[in-house]
């Protein structure tokens, strides 16, 4: 059974999550009408779609605790963006504030002595781990490519494998 406090931070992540799946559907939404960044745009789309089953994934486990999770209000997100890389530095921003706030989740379940919901947060902090690695290499590589046009065009044809790659690691 979850204790109060613990059921009160899982659903503030569980908020956390819908607002990432929003903020990346906003720039799959923005990418989407740029030229010629297809991959780009399918990789915020995909990525906004991994932060819904983040989510769905708490909600079913705080209910399957004798919890209640809530469905959260979301604000609306950033909808649009300077530029690619101004999209790409709000991404690593936002993954790292999600691990900040995980981590948070697991000090309440140490001090609750909650060793369930301990062992399930396991799963986001590695998946954190992963995230901002991504997040991280898609900003080194467009400080590298700068203004470069041909550059942005192998960024665009390369996002998707170098996302596999990271992720299967
Ligand atoms: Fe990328 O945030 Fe979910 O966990």
């Amino acid at each position: 059974m979850l204790s109060k406090r613990m059921q009160e931070m899982l659903n503030s992540q569980i908020k956390i999550e819908a607002e990432s799946s929003q903020v990346y559907l906003a720039m799959a939404s923005w990418a989407e009408i740029q030229p010629g960044i297809d991959n780009v745009t399918a990789f915020f789309y995909m990525h906004s779609e991994e932060e819904r089953q983040h989510m769905l994934k708490l909600i079913h486990f705080v209910n399957e605790r004798g919890g209640f999770a809530t469905v959260p209000a979301l604000p609306q997100p950033q909808l649009t963006f300077p530029s690619i890389k101004h999209a790409f530095a709000a991404l690593l921003k936002h993954e790292v504030f999600v691990s900040e706030s995980i981590n948070k989740c697991i000090e309440v379940a140490l001090e609750e002595k909650d060793y369930a919901t301990h062992n399930f947060l396991q799963w986001y902090v590695a998946e954190q781990i992963e995230e901002e690695a991504l997040a991280r290499t898609m900003n080194d590589k467009l400080e590298l490519i700068g203004d470069d046009k041909s550059g942005m065009y192998l960024f665009d044809k390369d996002i998707l494998t170098i996302s596999m790659s990271i992720e299967n690691k």
